[in-house]
């Protein structure tokens, strides 16, 4: 057992820190307060090749290791939260489910446009059906001539929904034998563009934080999706959705450690410079000890980010054996490291934290997403509980 990174991680690490410097942290609260997407920003970190990290070579990517994809999202976090989720949600989600569960067509055609410049979503939430995912209620129908199924309904809380070319969506399909039997049953992951007949945009959120990260609904009214486009298998889409959270929650918890690191750097910082009683803050006896407790928080958090990327890795290439405890104990530590290390910076920073003069005000209202999305704590919870009973 080593701690150490690569050589090439490091190169990365550096590598996104300099872009999420130069290019992400001079826009990032402009676009926060106006809701405005990442778009040119994501243009920009095309060129860097990582949109196609969990895209295999043959398709135009570039892969890395899952510890590496936790490095990128933690280093776009500490900067830009907002462009940390675009990006995982277009890598985890979205790109690896069709590497993973997708025909040779549709690698061939879906992925070499991700690994490209088209953006990835996924959609499996629905207004009824958040934590209860089994429970959503948008159909599909196969068509009379059997060339394409047409999906009626609505799809809620989609990040990158509006800005998205290409879905990963889940629906019931009415006629299969499972449908009504089991809970699940019917469940079909299908490929979805934007561009298909009865596809559109609904709703987009107005939210407290992750503000440049688009967040809506979607209207599916007779949308045509050719058969071609079932990922897998029609019915079989439930664990498809299962094991893309297992790993996009790693994702969303190397998210959350990007936060508290980027909350906890700004903190620091500020102790280190601010003077009170003729001293810097920093050598105020309970400002030396929140900033120890925080540190320690965010690399506990970090060792459990790495080692669930790397249990994810070592499954996925060996034993083929779920990582969904491992992924969910992350998220879970991780999500609320994030918003406690947060509300401590905004705490060190007095009432300055409490403006947008600094970024720990964004910080404090970015970090409370990761305590809710990918499944609520309470869902890490439940994950986890299963599987323990199960280890005895
Ligand atoms: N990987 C692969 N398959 C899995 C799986 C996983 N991690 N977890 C469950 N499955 C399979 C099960 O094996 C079962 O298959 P069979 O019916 O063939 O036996 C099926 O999926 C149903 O599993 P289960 O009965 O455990 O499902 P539940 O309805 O009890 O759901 C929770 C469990 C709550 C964990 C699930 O609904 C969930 O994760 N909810 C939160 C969803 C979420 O995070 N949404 C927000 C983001 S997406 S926009």
């Amino acid at each position: 057992m080593h701690f150490q990174e690569t050589e090439e991680q490091s190169m990365i690490r550096e590598m996104v820190r300099d872009f999420a410097e130069e290019v992400l942290a001079p826009t990032c609260l402009v676009r926060d307060k106006n809701q405005q997407p990442p778009l040119e920003e994501w243009a920009a970190f095309c060129e860097y090749g990582l949109q196609g990290i969990t895209i295999p070579e043959e398709y135009g990517g570039n892969p890395v290791d899952d510890v590496t994809e936790a490095i990128i999202i933690e280093e776009l976090a500490r900067v830009d939260p907002s462009f940390s989720v675009f990006y995982g949600v277009h890598v985890g989600l979205c790109s690896k489910t069709i590497a993973l569960h997708g025909t040779g067509e549709q690698k061939e055609k879906y992925l070499g446009m991700l690994a490209g410049d088209k953006i990835g979503a996924y959609s499996l939430s629905e207004a009824g059906a958040g934590t209860d995912a089994a429970a959503m209620v948008c159909k599909a129908k196969l068509s009379d001539d059997g060339s394409h199924y047409l999906l009626t309904g609505e799809k809620m809380w989609v990040t990158n929904g509006t800005t998205a070319d290409i879905y990963v969506l889940f629906a019931k399909d009415v006629d299969h034998p499972d449908y009504g039997v089991k809970k699940h049953g019917g469940t079909t992951a299908f490929i979805v563009e934007k561009e298909f007949e009865g596809f559109s945009v609904g709703k987009k959120e107005d939210k407290l934080g992750i503000r440049s990260s688009d967040t809506c609904t979607l209207v599916l009214e007779n949308c045509k999706v050719p058969v071609e486009n079932v990922l897998k298998e029609v019915g079989k889409g439930f664990p498809i959705a299962m094991n893309a959270l297992d790993n996009s929650r790693i994702g969303i918890a190397a998210q959350a450690l990007g936060i508290a690191q980027g909350a906890y750097e700004s903190a620091l910082k500020y102790a280190h410079e601010r003077e009170a009683f003729g001293v810097v803050i920093a050598r105020h006896q309970m400002i030396t000890a929140y900033l120890a407790d925080m540190a320690t928080q965010v690399e506990a958090a970090r060792l459990m980010v790495y080692k669930a990327a790397w249990t994810k890795e070592q499954h996925y290439h060996n034993d083929g054996h779920r990582h969904s405890k491992e992924a969910s104990m992350a998220k879970l530590f991780a999500g609320d490291t994030a918003m406690w290390v947060a509300e401590r910076a905004v705490q060190v920073l007095g009432g300055y934290g409490y403006t947008t003069d600094f970024p720990v005000e964004r910080f404090f209202r970015d970090a409370k997403i990761t305590q809710i999305y990918e499944g609520t704590q309470e869902v890490q919870r439940l994950v986890i509980a299963r599987a323990i009973s199960q280890d005895i």
